[in-house]
């Protein structure tokens, strides 16, 4: 295809791996479509694996799309979503979880779901994995050494020994585990709620937060009618921030409507952001959004326009004392105090073991992963409990053998086409 394309190469591929340029001609009629940079890889150092070429174009629409068309007259077909990679897997290039990290970091929104994304397609999860499954694979070879010699008064290898390492890889799996959820965040940024009365300055905090004026504020009571949410990197961890209409007791239908918005935002909230002016004191309105919040989501209490009161003053009076927020921090759009305090606290709150991990630690970012592993965990701490238990030790290791299995099929070393369509369905176009 890349020969009809490019007629000037005589027939006679490039040097694989040197780019070259070319004129790229309509398979038709001849005439020049661009000049562009061709790259020829063949298999099987290429990223599928297999033959493949790369054209750089100059951009644009309408370029790009009559050179697509030719290549399509020319004899090829336009790619699936994620079938170069699902090529790359099926040549053994990569395995499925670094698959999954080429879909994360295409979309990687900030700085920590890249860094996991790409931590991933190197093959960091997948290399702990392998490690965790050699783990068990020791636990079989352990406890077939303790088979082979039950009659010994002193076996070789003793049970106690057997349940107390397969306790070790249970504690290697839960670490593992316990990665899930805020890995599951990196994905979809935190959700994260500004509640407040009304002209409680939400809104000015979230434009401020988003660094754009993208929500209306007014001087008047009930400006914000509706959820307006933002997608934003703080402090490098995504965020899904959501600007909500104050709440109060006399509101007209919009309003009401709107204020219901904000209470199904707070239920699902992972992280309350509640305002109250530094000059106003905690009230009713305050504890109907506290009472709103799920268990386990941490609040913070934001005192807003820190500068209408004078340096030094004392605020008006906070929650009184039992109402647990996770911190306090004052903040001001008009002088920008406590923007920089908001942004370096809010990653350790939702993101907590993320955050104290480190970057390159391996991540489970989907919720296949953690299936995967927990079905692993619960399968290594059965194993433990049927041998304390003085089950046959024959018996007990099908459940090693089946944490094996998901171990496995999480990576792909075995895995069914429904799982595999599954990963590369949500591939976007072109990887
Ligand atoms: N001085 C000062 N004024 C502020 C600050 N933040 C907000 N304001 C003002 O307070 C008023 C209300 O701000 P908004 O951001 O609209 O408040 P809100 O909580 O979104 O209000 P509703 O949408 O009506 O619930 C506006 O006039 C803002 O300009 C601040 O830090 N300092
Ligand atoms: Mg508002």
């Amino acid at each position: 295809m890349l020969l009809r394309l490019a007629p000037s190469l005589r027939g006679e591929l490039p040097r694989p791996r040197v780019t070259r340029l070319l004129s790229l001609k309509d398979p038709t009629t001849g005439a020049l479509l661009d000049r562009g940079l061709v790259t020829w890889f063949p298999g099987p150092s290429s990223y599928t694996g297999e033959d493949s070429a790369e054209l750089s174009l100059h951009g644009g629409s309408l370029v790009p799309a009559l050179v697509l068309d030719a290549c399509v007259r020319a004899g090829a077909r336009m790619a699936r979503p994620g079938e170069f990679t699902q090529r790359a897997y099926l040549n053994g290039k990569v395995d499925l979880v670094q698959a999954e990290g080429v879909a994360d970091l295409v979309e990687a929104e900030s700085e920590a779901a890249r860094r996991a994304a790409l931590a991933q397609t190197e093959g960091g999860l997948s290399r702990r994995v392998s490690e965790l499954r050699e783990g068990i694979v020791e636990l079989e070879a352990l406890l077939a050494y303790h088979v082979d010699f039950p009659e010994e008064d002193d076996p070789p290898v003793p049970l106690e020994r057997i349940v107390r390492e397969a306790g070790g890889v249970a504690e290697r799996l839960e670490i593992l585990q316990a990665t899930a959820p805020g890995g599951e965040l990196l994905r979809d940024g935190a959700l994260t709620v500004l509640a407040g009365r009304p002209n409680s300055g939400k809104s000015s905090l979230f434009n401020a937060l988003l660094g754009e004026a993208r929500a209306i504020v007014t001087a008047e009571p009930g400006t914000t009618r509706d959820a307006i949410e933002a997608r934003v990197s703080l402090g490098g961890y995504p965020f899904r921030l959501v600007d909500t209409a104050g709440i109060r007791p006399h509101e007209g239908e919009v309003e009401r409507l709107g204020i219901e918005v904000a209470r199904r935002y707070v239920a699902r909230a992972s992280l309350l952001l509640l305002c109250l002016p530094c000059d106003r004191a905690w009230g009713e309105e305050e504890a109907t959004f506290l009472s709103a919040v799920p268990v386990g989501v941490p609040v913070v209490l934001l005192r807003t326009m820190r500068d209408r009161i004078p340096r030094g003053a004392a605020k008006a009076p906070g929650p009184p004392g039992g109402i647990g927020t996770h911190a306090v921090i004052d903040v001001s759009v008009e002088d920008g105090t406590g923007l920089r305090e908001i942004r370096d606290t809010l990653p350790g709150l939702v993101y907590r073991g993320l955050v104290e991990l480190g970057g390159d630690a391996p991540v489970l970012t989907r919720r296949r992963q953690r299936v995967a592993v927990t079905r692993a965990l619960e399968e290594v701490l059965a194993f433990r409990n049927a041998l304390s238990a003085g089950v046959a030790a024959e018996v007990a290791a099908a459940h090693l053998r089946s944490a094996e299995t998901a171990l496995e099929e999480l990576v792909g070393v075995i895995s069914g086409d429904e799982v595999m369509d599954r990963v590369f369905a949500d591939f976007c176009i072109g990887k």
